[in-house]
C-alpha cells in the first residue's frame, strides 16, 4: 500500500512537470509551487510612502514612513528590529539614521537577504531645471519601489512559508551623497549608502549571516531593464545568474536582459565587502542604458511607476525565493 500511494505521489510529480506542450520540463525547474506576487499590493505599497512627502532625513514624513514600514512588517507578522545610529551629511550635518529590518523564521540557519533603501533624495540636483536643484524628491522609484516589492514579498511569506529563512532591511541614508552643485571633483563614495554603512559594520544581529542577498533599487519605473551590474558580477556572479535564469524561466527575460552594466556605489557594496555576496537589481533605461530618465529629478513621483515591473521584478525574486533549499 505504502509502496502503490509512494508510486502515485511520484507519477504526479512528474505529470506536473510536462509543460502545456508536453515537453518534459527539468525537474528542477517545476519543483516548487511559487505563489503569484501580486503587483497591485506593491504599488498600493509604493503610493503610501510617497504620501508622506518626501522621505528626506530627518524630516517628520521619514519619520512617520519609518514608522509605517516598521508597522507593516509588524502586521505581516515579521520579527522586526530597527537600527538607530548618529552620523553626518557630507556637510557635517547631523542625522540619526535608522535601519529596519523584518526577519521570518530567525532560527533558520539558512538565510537570504533581501534589501532596498527607504530615504529619498534632499535634493532634485539631476533635474532639467536649475531652480529644483535643491528640492527634495518623492523617490518613488528611487526608494519606495524597493520597498514596495519587499513588503509585498513579506506579506506572500507569511502566507506561504519558503524553506529557508529571509530577512528583509530597508537602508536609511542611502541617496544624500554630496549633491552635484556642491562636488568639487574629490572622491565623495563614502557620503553615499550611510545606513548599509552601518549595517555592514554592526550587523543587527551579532554573527548575522545570509547566503547571499539582493539589493531592490529603482525597480518600478516605466521602461526599465536590468543589465548584470559590474560589482555583482564581481563579487556574486553565481547569484547573478540565478536570477536572471529565473527571470527567464518565468517569461521575464525582456526586463532581465542578458547585458553587463556599469559599476554603481550602491547598498550592495558595503554588504559585499562585509561578506556576504549581494546583487544589485538596479534598472536602467530601456532606449539609452543610463540610470532611468526621472532619476534624481521632480519627476521621480507615482505617476512614472509601473506595474507591470514591479510585477517582473517582485515575481523573480518570489522565483528565486521559493526555490531556494
Ligand atoms: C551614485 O550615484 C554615486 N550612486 C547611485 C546609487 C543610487 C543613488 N541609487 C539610487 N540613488
Ligand atoms: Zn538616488
Amino acid at each position: 500500500m505504502r509502496k502503490l500511494i509512494f508510486a502515485i505521489s511520484l507519477l504526479a510529480t512528474v505529470a506536473s512537470c510536462n509543460n502545456g506542450g508536453g515537453n518534459k520540463v527539468e525537474e528542477q525547474e517545476c519543483a516548487t509551487n511559487v505563489p503569484a506576487f501580486c503587483e497591485d499590493s506593491a504599488y498600493s505599497y509604493v503610493a503610501a510612502q510617497c504620501s508622506f512627502g518626501p522621505r528626506t532625513v530627518n524630516s517628520v514624513a521619514h519619520d512617520s514612513c519609518g514608522n509605517y514600514i516598521a508597522s507593516k512588517f509588524r502586521n505581516f507578522g515579521a520579527e522586526v528590529t530597527e537600527q538607530y545610529a548618529d552620523t553626518k551629511l557630507y556637510d557635517g550635518t547631523p542625522i540619526k539614521l535608522r535601519n529596519i529590518i523584518a526577519s521570518y523564521n530567525p532560527d533558520m540557519p539558512v538565510r537570504l537577504l533581501v534589501c532596498a533603501h527607504w530615504d529619498s533624495r534632499p535634493w532634485a540636483d539631476h533635474d532639467e531645471n536649475e531652480a529644483n536643484h535643491r528640492l527634495p524628491i518623492d523617490g518613488a522609484n528611487d526608494g519606495a519601489s524597493g520597498v514596495g516589492v519587499i513588503l509585498e514579498l513579506a506579506r506572500q511569506i507569511q502566507l506561504a512559508t519558503p524553506e529557508v529563512g529571509a530577512d528583509f532591511i530597508c537602508f536609511d541614508a542611502e541617496d544624500c551623497g554630496m549633491p552635484q552643485w556642491a562636488d568639487d571633483g574629490n572622491d565623495h563614495e563614502s557620503t553615499w549608502c550611510l545606513g548599509s554603512q552601518h549595517w555592514a559594520a554592526f550587523r543587527h544581529k551579532e554573527g548575522y549571516m545570509a547566503r547571499y542577498g539582493i539589493l531592490l533599487d529603482m525597480v518600478g519605473g516605466n521602461n526599465s531593464q536590468f543589465r548584470k551590474e559590474g560589482f555583482s558580477m564581481h563579487f556574486a556572479p553565481g547569484i547573478v545568474d540565478k536570477i536572471w535564469a529565473a527571470a527567464r524561466r518565468i517569461g521575464y527575460s525582456n526586463y532581465f536582459v542578458n547585458e553587463t552594466g556599469g559599476y554603481i556605489t550602491d547598498d550592495h557594496l558595503p554588504v559585499n565587502r562585509s561578506g556576504i555576496p549581494c546583487v544589485d537589481v538596479i534598472a536602467s533605461d530601456a532606449e539609452d542604458g543610463g540610470f532611468c530618465r526621472t532619476w534624481h529629478t521632480m519627476d521621480d513621483n507615482i505617476d512614472h511607476i509601473s506595474r507591470q515591473t514591479l510585477k517582473a521584478v517582485g515575481q523573480t525574486m518570489m522565483e528565486v525565493i521559493y526555490n531556494e533549499k
